[in-house]
Formats: C-alpha cells, sequence, structure tokens
C-alpha cells in the first residue's frame, strides 16, 4: 500500500515537472543575441548567405531576433569539424554549415563527398530538393537541430601550385589540403596523392609558405581568398563533389520562440538560402562561364577536362565510392543515384 502510494506520487510530480518544463521552455526570455556560426564571413556567398538570413530574421521579427555572426567557427577555436557537436550542446545557437564539416558526426551527410556522384547542379538540386534531402533533415532532426533550408558551398576543383592536373598520375605525391573527413583522405590516398587533413584557418598560411602543395574548394573560395597569392596558379575543373550548406538552429533554441517566430526564421531561411545558392552559382551558370575567365586573367592555369581525362579520375576513386556505400546508407545511395538518373537537365 505504502509503495503504491509511493509509485502514484512520483508519478504526479514527474507529470507536473514535465508540465513545469514544457512551460518553462515557452516562457523562456529571449536572448539578446543569437550566436550564428560560419566557417567563412561575408566576402564569400556563404557568409553572405548568414548576413541575408540574419537580416531577414531581424526585421521581419522587428529585433525581437538578433543574430550575430561569427566567422572563422571562431565560437569553437576554428576547429571546423567540432562544429555540429557544439550547435547540439548549445555552445552555437544557429548555423550555416557545411555538409563536409558535419559529416563526421552525421554519417549520411558523407553522401555529397562520394567522388563523381553529382555530375551537374541539376543533380544537386535534384538531391537536396527531392526525397533524399528530405531523410537527410529528418535525421538532423533526430540529431539534435532544427534543420531549416540548403544552401550550397560549389563544386570543389583542385588547385595547386606545382603543375597542370590533367591525369591522376599528375596528383602523384602532391601534398594536397583536405578537410577534416575520413573520406577525403580515402579519395585523394586513392589518387596517388599525399593529403593532409587541416582546418581552412590553418591552410592558408601553409600554401603560401609552401608546406602544402595544393587543395580542393569552390571557386567562389578561390577568389575571394585569393589563393592565386599564395602560389595556387593551377585549377583543374573535375567537379568531382559539391558540398551544400545547411541552415539549422538548436533544437532548445528553438523550443524558446513562438510558433509564428519559428515560421518566420524558417522563411528566412528558406529565402537566404535560394539568394544564397545564386550567389554561389554566379559566374558559373552564364553561357561561357565569365568566372573562368577572370581567373585566367589573375594568371592562373585553367585545365578543362577531356571527357577521357575526367573518366580517369572517376575509375581510380570508384574503390573508394564503393567502401563508403554502405557507411553513408546503401538505401540513401541507391536514392540518391536513381534520382540524378531521373533529373531534369
Ligand atoms: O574548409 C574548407 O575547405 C571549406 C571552407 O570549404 C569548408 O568549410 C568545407
Amino acid at each position: 500500500m505504502k509503495s503504491r502510494r509511493t509509485l502514484v506520487g512520483l508519478v504526479a510530480a514527474a507529470a507536473a515537472l514535465g508540465a513545469f518544463s514544457s512551460a518553462a521552455a515557452a516562457d523562456t526570455p529571449y536572448k539578446s543575441e543569437y550566436r550564428m556560426s560560419l566557417v567563412l564571413g561575408t566576402a564569400f556567398p556563404w557568409g553572405k548567405g548568414g548576413q541575408i538570413w540574419a537580416d531577414l530574421v531581424k526585421e521581419r521579427t522587428k529585433g525581437r531576433i538578433n543574430i550575430k555572426l561569427y566567422p572563422g567557427v571562431s565560437l569553437i577555436q576554428g576547429d571546423q569539424t567540432r562544429e555540429f557537436s557544439a550547435l547540439r550542446q548549445g555552445v552555437i545557437d544557429m548555423a550555416v554549415g557545411s555538409t563536409i564539416n558535419w559529416s563526421p558526426q552525421v554519417r549520411q551527410l558523407n553522401l555529397f563527398s562520394l567522388p563523381f556522384l553529382m555530375p551537374d547542379y541539376a543533380a544537386i538540386d535534384a538531391l537536396t530538393h527531392g526525397e533524399v534531402g528530405k531523410q537527410m533533415f529528418a535525421t538532423l532532426d533526430k540529431t539534435g537541430v532544427v534543420p531549416l533550408a540548403w544552401g550550397e558551398n560549389g563544386y570543389r576543383e583542385l588547385t595547386n601550385s606545382k603543375r597542370p592536373v590533367h591525369t591522376p598520375a599528375d596528383l602523384r605525391r602532391l601534398k594536397i589540403r583536405v578537410v577534416g573527413s575520413p573520406l577525403f583522405l580515402d579519395t585523394f590516398t586513392a589518387l596517388g596523392a599525399n593529403p593532409t587533413q587541416m582546418s581552412w584557418t590553418d591552410a592558408q598560411p601553409a600554401f603560401a609558405s609552401g608546406a602544402v602543395d595544393g587543395q580542393e574548394n569552390p571557386l567562389s573560395i578561390f577568389t575571394a581568398a585569393k589563393l592565386q597569392n599564395v602560389g595556387q596558379k593551377n585549377i583543374t575543373l573535375w567537379g568531382y563533389v559539391a558540398d551544400p550548406l545547411i541552415f539549422v538552429v538548436n533544437k532548445e533554441v528553438w523550443s524558446t520562440w513562438t510558433p509564428a517566430d519559428q515560421a518566420v526564421v524558417r522563411q528566412a531561411a528558406i529565402d537566404a538560402g535560394k539568394q544564397e545558392i545564386a550567389i554561389a552559382r554566379k559566374g558559373l551558370i552564364e553561357p561561357g562561364q565569365p568566372l573562368l575567365k577572370d581567373i585566367a586573367a589573375l594568371g592562373v592555369n585553367v585545365v578543362q577536362l577531356t571527357p577521357q581525362e575526367r573518366e580517369a579520375f572517376v575509375k581510380a576513386t570508384r574503390p573508394v565510392y564503393n567502401k563508403w556505400k554502405p557507411t553513408i546508407g546503401v538505401d540513401l545511395v541507391n536514392t540518391a543515384e536513381k534520382t540524378i538518373a531521373a533529373r531534369k537537365k
């Protein structure tokens, strides 16, 4: 009898606590400032996207939600592969992050880093706007963030200080900086290069000193970071990987906002994502790809691979693709392949 009463008491107490905690979330006062993490600042499409999101939110909430940008992943001392953990823990309130940097924690995100999965922009769009994007957002939602919208870093082209690269043999023994995600080590090892993991912050001085020969990043980053001034005089357009960006908010922070404000933040992220993607593709989707001429005018040698040359890179990296497929999820990769095959060009 006594134990039954204790149990009833416990249940009542738990119910009261539950009621209290959900009321507490809704009643939590808004912070005076929310911290948005980004790898790159407003000189880059990525940072511009973050700024547009913050501005739209401020304007549409009449200043109720005030967001400050922290580019250079400065809230986590520049260690971009820790960004997702910090988001979950609440060190970061919101972020626009690359799928590459979060892939150590969310294995499915490695999908976009599979070499030569996405042949063109239509393929990226088919994935992010289709079933694959939906499944990725469901996964992210389960891991503790609220995913809101897609953006884009871009196709990651190969650059180096040593020589024009037309074949995997040309890459041999070149020291290539890659992001801290194991799939990239596998890809560049398969190509005969000597990959080295490094944060973006550490990479730039390493190019300048010659400690590293090359790297891979979107052309919008090449030009804004002026990589031609740190020895990167050769570019090979191979389009092997493109990283989307994802706009997210920490779950607890999200729960403190009214449903109306949540809707505003979500729509602002969608609007900012669309604008950011247009900025990221500028100069690359217009006829003649004017950005390539701008880059060549900087004294950079731009290598366009023939289909046969490109195929040699595809072939050399195929074992890496196959090795990573089960880690990412066979069903997810199959869905992605089918979606791409059926895309509208
Ligand atoms: O570190 C990189 O190469 C960058 C800036 O593209 C990412 O954060 C994925």
